[in-house]
């Protein structure tokens, strides 16, 4: 009753009553201060109004750029630049005849909450222990889930084994050793390039204040999980999941026995598991080591060891054994992740040994460097490569190492470019709308920034930021793509915890996967066929290919963030 009357009061008609429109699109975080301001219109009009959001007052008034369509999604676009807007506050944009924008804010860091609720959101995703996100999310909580586990018999053994810990991958609730590799090593590159802004954020998580960064304490989790997949000739399982996905029910309300996974034949582990866990495993010993010296030496250990296992077992990969059909992260090849192994071991130690094997197997992964890949948990060419450069070792091999670093800047001088060309300001292809395609907006973000790390340039910061703000509103459904970000923003994710009736609405934090024109599932093949790529997205929690969430294209946004940070 009282809805109904205030609607139709009309001072409410004034200002702030009416909906906001699709047709002006704004990142809903905002922009920072002294940076670029660009909204995107779809309405045809001539003139938009920045308005502050506490009282409708003016605060600018501009002219709308000439329109250009978009191939991505089949708009005609305009252009209301407002970077002549200084002021922090929050705003919208007011179009007459068009309507008002969702709101946004200008600050010298604006984009602060949103790296804490992205970061957070990995110990939203913790398995094995309780979860509660406190008095900020009143009821986002769950009891200790999947404490049960044994050995499936593709793992070459039986009995129990619980392996308790680790994050859960993605909307369902497996864990799965090569995606929780490429996270991992995301989340803790972003530490080693972004550590000193990072550092004093707290993730209000169990071990805050115990003189470990945040950061460092939620990756450590993982690790841990991820050290127990090792078996004790030094080769890793492939993933420990239930044998079927369940329904969507709370993590502790699932007690299917959470199995350990193999190959189905000797030696059982894998390739790719194996080598990303040296890799990350690698990583770790040297970032921990000032703070957790015990664990750095425990991770190098398992990281030589599985090494050896990969010397020995070169290339033995993963498909479903029979009888199981939860995420496969199937991968053909496991060179690039012996290569990029190899690459932080080298890092890490600087032996001669992992020096040798990068140097005679690096070439081939040039190319590689030129666009982000479809999958990056399948090909880790580019983190190998990375790494070399990013590691200023004096022994690096200065011939390598130019040859890297010119393809690399190469790469993203070509990106500034063709994003600046495109309507909406995205570094989006046709062809990069596939299953996870937010993940690889973030990941042209992400490339953008590693290059800056190498050869700093205000034009790659700068191209880095317009992919976020893609993921944060400004694109053709003027959608948020991370829960709770954003006033407009995603609802109804492919995820268990957040369909499962428990909580009000979506666990925060969380990134969808994102249009996906191959149309893999059921919601996106009901839709009519040939239209732009962009158009393939539906926010309902059963189309899996679009709207499902992952760690890995979460990690890729955290470090997209990252680099925002003041
Ligand atoms: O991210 C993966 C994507 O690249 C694959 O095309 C897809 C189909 O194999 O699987 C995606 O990974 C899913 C995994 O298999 C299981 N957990 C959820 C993952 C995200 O959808
Ligand atoms: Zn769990």
């Amino acid at each position: 009753m009282r809805l109904t009357w205030l609607a139709f009061c009309p001072a409410l008609l004034l200002y702030g009553a009416e909906s906001p429109t699709a047709a002006i699109k704004v990142d809903q975080v905002g922009y920072l201060t002294g940076a670029v301001k660009i909204a995107f219109v779809t309405s045809p009009a001539k003139t938009f109004e920045i308005r502050r959001s506490s009282d409708g007052r003016l605060a600018l008034r501009g002219l709308l750029g000439p329109a250009a369509t978009d191939p991505l999604s089949g708009d005609t676009v305009e252009t209301a630049d407002f970077s002549r807007l200084r002021r922090a506050g929050s705003y919208y944009i007011q179009i007459p005849g068009v309507g008002k924008s969702w709101t946004f804010s200008v600050d010298r860091n604006v984009f602060e909450r949103a790296y804490y609720l992205v970061m957070r959101s990995f110990y939203g995703q913790r398995c094995g222990t309780a979860v509660d996100l406190g008095p900020e999310f009143p009821g986002y909580s769950h009891a200790a889930c999947h404490i049960h586990g044994e050995f499936d018999p593709s793992s070459g053994k039986s009995g129990p084994r619980d392996n308790i810990g680790g994050w859960h991958d993605a909307g369902d609730y497996g864990r799965y050793m090569v995606n929780s590799g490429v996270a991992t090593g995301t989340l803790l590159w972003a530490w080693e390039i972004y550590g000193p802004r990072l550092n004093p954020i707290q993730l209000r998580i169990p071990e805050t204040g115990n003189g470990t960064p945040d950061i460092l304490n939620e990756v450590r989790w993982n690790l841990r999980w991820m050290l127990k997949m090792q078996d004790t000739d030094g080769g890793a399982w492939h993933k420990q999941t239930s044998t079927h996905f369940p329904d969507f029910i709370a993590p502790d309300k699932d007690t299917l026995p959470s199995e350990v996974i193999g190959t189905g034949s000797a030696p059982y582990k894998s390739t790719c598991a194996t080598a990303d866990l040296a890799a990350v495993a690698a990583i770790a010993a040297r970032v921990y080591r000032p703070y957790d010296p015990h664990f750095a030496a425990l991770a190098l250990e398992a990281a030589r060891r599985s090494w050896q296992w990969t010397e020995k077992y070169p290339n033995v990969t993963f498909r479903n054994p029979p009888g199981i059909s939860t995420g496969e992260y199937g991968d053909s090849n496991c060179a690039d992740e012996r290569l990029w192994a190899a690459a932080e071991l080298w890092r890490t130690t600087g032996e001669s040994a992992f020096h040798r094997f990068f140097l005679n197997h690096y070439a081939a992964y040039l190319s590689g460097l030129d666009s982000p890949p479809a999958e990056n948990w399948s090909t880790l060419g580019p983190m190998a490569l990375g790494t070399y450069v990013l590691s200023q070792r004096k022994d690096a091999d200065a011939k390598a190492r130019a040859a890297i670093r010119s393809r690399m800047l190469k790469a993203a001088r070509a990106i500034v470019k063709s994003t600046a060309a495109n309507p909406y300001h995205v570094s989006l292809k046709p062809t990069d709308f596939v299953w996870g395609s937010n993940g690889i907006a973030a990941q042209y973000g992400m490339d953008l920034m590693i290059a800056n790390a190498i050869a700093p340039d205000p034009d790659f910061v700068n191209t880095a930021r317009e992919d976020l703000h893609y993921l944060l509103g400004r694109n053709t459904f003027s959608l948020s793509w991370v829960t709770g970000i954003g006033e407009h923003s995603v609802l109804h994710p492919h995820h268990r915890p957040s369909g499962s009736g428990q909580q009000p609405g979506p666990w925060p934090g969380l990134m969808s996967g994102g249009p996906n024109a191959a149309r893999q599932d059921p919601v996106l093949a009901a839709m009519p066929p040939g239209q732009p790529p962009e158009r393939y997205y539906a926010d309902q929690q059963a189309s899996f290919a679009s709207n499902e969430i992952a760690i890995n294209w979460q990690a890729n946004l955290v470090f997209l963030l990252a680099g925002q940070l003041h």
